[in-house]
This record gives structure tokens, sequence and C-alpha cells, in this order.
């Protein structure tokens, strides 16, 4: 995995992108063959598209640090992705946050229907599954190994994770949240998911348990100061930069940590985040780069 000389995260995100994307289209070929219109051509629409892949490069940026070079780890990066891309397509959704537009075009029910979103986000939970295990089956992985990976994705998936914040968080909307409640809600919702990207990487390169403590903790803080970005950029970015409609958080009367801490301040906090989180690489020497370089980005980010 290579960043560029400058250290930014471009050249790193394009080989992500290539290898991730590939097995994406791959199954969104298969599914579009077999699953019925409008699922099948929703299914296709949510997974082929232009998110930035911030995810996957951790699994494949942790798995690289970690001493692994089997290229299987793209199928595990993409499980993750799809993870993601369904929870981003009920999210959207009328009874959750309501949203026209998600990565530069409409969302998945205003493209197609409720009905078909919902569908579809459903028919891309044992998708992920069924690419975790035909990844681990290409790199010869034991099946306690998949195990251990599907354990860690899918409860950074569930109700002590991502679902638990999601529900947490459309719960307060409508209601002023402290600062440990809304970090509690976001370490939950936004990073359960980040924090898991780390692991699995780690894990399915057989990494040490010192290594993967590291990445646990990175993946924590790190998970924590994308969603204090993300809020950053709710309240300062434009539909442009961002791909779907600014200033969704303060229509929605949410709690966020820009309502909490204000605009410097919280870029002061997703900084002194992110620094922390880097600081458990500072034993891991130059093959924790690709990793310095992503924490950086995900704080300094526009998009
Ligand atoms: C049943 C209550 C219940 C929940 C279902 C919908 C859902 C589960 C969870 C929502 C989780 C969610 C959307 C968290 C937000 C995370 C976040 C900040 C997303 C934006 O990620 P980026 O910026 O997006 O990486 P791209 O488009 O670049 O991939």
């Amino acid at each position: 995995m290579k960043t560029n000389d400058n250290g930014t995260a471009d050249a790193l995100f394009e080989s992500v992108r290539r290898e991730t994307d590939a097995v994406l289209e791959r199954w969104a070929a298969s599914l579009l063959a077999v699953v019925p219109p409008p699922i099948g051509p929703a299914v296709g629409y949510a997974l082929v598209s232009s998110g930035k892949r911030v995810r996957p490069a951790l699994v494949t940026a942790a798995y690289e640090a970690s001493g692994g070079s089997n290229p299987g780890i793209a199928g595990i990066a993409a499980a993750v992705e799809v993870v993601h891309t369904y929870s981003l397509v009920h999210d959207d959704l009328p009874c959750m946050d309501d949203d026209d537009q998600r990565r530069g075009r409409p969302t998945v029910h205003r493209k197609f229907s409720v009905e078909a979103a919902t569908w579809a986000g459903y028919t891309l939970v044992p998708v992920a599954a069924q690419m975790l295990a035909e990844a681990a089956d290409g790199m010869d992985m034991t099946p306690s190994r998949l195990g251990d990976l599907a354990r860690v994705l899918f409860q950074a998936s569930g109700l002590h994770g991502m679902v638990g914040g999601q529900w947490r968080d459309l719960k307060a909307e409508g209601k002023r949240l402290d600062i440990s409640q809304l970090r509690q809600v976001h370490a939950e919702k936004t990073g359960a998911l980040i924090r898991a990207s780390c692991l699995l990487g780690g894990l399915a390169a057989n990494a040490s348990r010192e290594d993967l403590c590291a990445l646990n903790q990175f993946g924590t803080g790190i998970g924590l100061a994308f969603q204090v970005a993300d809020d950053l950029l709710d309240a300062t970015g434009t539909s442009a930069e961002l791909g779907k409609t600014p200033g969704r958080d303060v229509t929605l009367h949410k709690s966020t940590f820009v309502s909490l801490l204000g605009v410097d301040g919280s870029a002061q906090e997703a900084n002194r985040l992110a620094t922390k989180a880097l600081s458990h690489f500072d034993s891991w020497g130059s093959r924790a780069r690709p990793l310095r370089v992503l924490g950086r980005y995900i704080v300094n980010r526009r998009s």
C-alpha cells in the first residue's frame, strides 16, 4: 500500500478502491442476475458507487502493517464496505434521516422506492457474510480465524455497535445530550465499524496480541474522531463537497459535537483524538505509515 511522497492518502485510496471495487462489482453483477427488479437494480446501484472507501483502506493498512500480503484481503475489506453501504441505504430512509442525496446522486429510495431500498439494505447483510467467508476461503484461513473475523464484524454492526448507536441517535433527536452521552452514541453508531476495520486487518494477518491491542485502541480513537469530523463537515461543508445535503443535523434537531463544542472546539477535539489514537503506533516505525496517513486524513478531509 503506497502513500504519495508528500504523505497524502490519494495513492493509498487509489489502490484500495481498485481492489475493493472489483469485488463489489463482481457481486453486484451476480446479484443483478438472480434478484428480480426493482431489488436487484437497487442492490447494484448501492454497491457500485463513489464512497471514499475509508473502512476498506483501514482494513488493508492494518493488514499490511501487521505483515499480511495476500491480495484476498480485498474481499474482507469489501465485506466491511457492504455493511457500511447497507447502513447508509437504511439511514437515508424517510423513517430515519430522510435524505435525498448520497455520494453525489439520489439516495436509493429516491432513485427506486422506499420498499426497494428497504429490501436492498436487508439483502446486503448476508451478502457481507458470504463475502467474508469467500475471502477467508481464498486466503486459506482456519474456520476458527473466520469465526473471529465474523464475530468482530457482526458484533460491531449489531446492538452493541452500529444498530444500537443508530437507535440511540434516533431516540435522542430533539433532546440535548451531554458530551459523554454523545461520545457513547457515536462510539457505537460510527466508531464500532471503524474500530472493527482495524481489528479485521490485524486478525486476518495473525497479528500478535500486542499489535491487536494497538489496532483496537487506534480504531476506537479514530472512529470517534471520524464522527467529530463528520459533524464539522455537516456544519461547514457544501453539498458539492459532501455529495449530500449539508445542515441535516440542525434540521433534525440533533445534538452534535459542533452544537456542544462549537466549530473550533470540534476541530480541536478531532485533532486531539487523532493524535492520541496515532500514539498507539509510536513503536511501530515505518510499517504504520499508511495508518498514520489515514488517521490524519480522517480528521482533515473535506468530504
Ligand atoms: C435498525 C435502528 C436500526 C438501525 C439500522 C441504519 C443503521 C442500522 C445504522 C446507521 C449507521 C450510520 C449511517 C452511521 C453514520 C456513519 C457515517 C458518518 C457515515 C459516513 O461515512 P463516509 O463518510 O461515507 O465514510 P462514504 O459515502 O464516503 O462511504
